[in-house]
């Protein structure tokens, strides 16, 4: 197949993107969790971060406080954050950055839960009582919520990784004397529209399995290149003229080495190693949205 064929294929097979487990877990945060947190961390990543919001946990946590922490801001376009939060903030919602993988954050973190709980704690302190408040950290799998509460707890409590899906169980994890951590799973729904399931998938929140990688690299690829020019061409010394971005990629794959015997570009190879990059922030601080 051609790389324009490629490119003009669908990249998503058919998926079941709301497994048993996921299910599962969303009816026990509506049943139990929801009902006895006091208010809520919702884990987004700042590379793409409208994409991390599930319209199905919107509808169960929305009579709680909501804290959306713009994480991983050490991967992202910060200049765009500040536009996102501001648009976040008009809608009512509050927001905070953060990188879960730096002890710096800890602090803020802490202040703004302290805040979005101010008048309960005020209230409490007037009874004379200091009770542990309890903080339901949500979002879609890989956003660095377990990192997160790694980092405000200040030791290893709960298991993080780098593939989509490692926090099985409910767990509550105190963080200090004030507050008590749940770390959920990732929690997904059953319908994306396309280009919200290729941001998850470009930002490692979907299982790679379910994308042809070298359909997914070409088009991630595209986006930096309309999105963020000077860093691919920097990236690549683009200093050639090229007709379209076909041929360009193809450039990008012959510079990489990404070749099969006979000459031919093994785009799969190369899709895979550009979608890795990204992710570890090789073509430089981005954000999709
Ligand atoms: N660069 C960066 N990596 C992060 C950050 N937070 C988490 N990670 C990494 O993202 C991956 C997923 O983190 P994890 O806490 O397991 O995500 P969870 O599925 O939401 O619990 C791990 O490889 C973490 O090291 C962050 O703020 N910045
Ligand atoms: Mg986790």
């Amino acid at each position: 197949m051609s790389k324009n064929e490629i490119a003009d294929n669908v990249t998503e097979k058919k998926i079941n993107w709301f497994p048993g487990h996921m299910k599962n877990a969303l009816q026990d945060i509506e049943d139990n969790k929801i009902t006895i947190a006091d208010c809520i961390l919702y884990v987004l990543d700042s590379r793409a971060p409208t994409a991390c919001i599930n319209p199905k946990v919107d509808k169960i946590v929305h009579h709680k406080p909501i804290i959306y922490v713009l994480n991983k801001i050490d991967l992202a376009d910060e200049k765009r954050i500040e536009e996102i939060q501001k648009e976040y903030e008009a809608e009512g919602k509050i927001t905070i950055t953060s990188n879960s993988s730096n002890n710096q954050f800890r602090g803020a973190v802490k202040n703004a839960l302290k805040k979005v709980l101010s008048d309960k704690i005020l209230r409490n302190k007037d009874k004379g009582i200091t009770p542990t408040y309890k903080v339901l950290v949500l979002g879609v799998p890989n956003t660095g919520k377990s990192t997160l509460i790694n980092m405000l707890s200040g030791e290893r409590k709960t298991k993080a990784s780098n593939t989509p899906g490692v926090t099985r169980a409910n767990q509550w994890i105190r963080i200090d004397e004030m507050f008590i951590l749940c770390d959920t799973p990732g929690i997904l729904w059953p319908k994306f529209d396309e280009e919200i399931s290729k941001n998850l998938a470009y930002i490692g929140c979907l299982s790679d399995k379910q994308f042809d990688m070298s359909d997914l690299g070409y088009e991630l690829m595209k986006i930096l290149y309309e999105k963020y020019p000077e860093n691919i061409k920097q990236k690549f010394d683009v200093d050639y003229e090229f007709n379209d971005f076909i041929e360009l990629y193809d450039r990008f794959c012959i510079k990489r080495g990404f070749i099969m015997r006979k000459n031919e570009i093994d785009y799969t190879r190369a899709g895979k190693a550009f979608i890795d990059d990204f992710r570890a922030g090789k073509f430089g601080k981005i954000t999709l949205e």
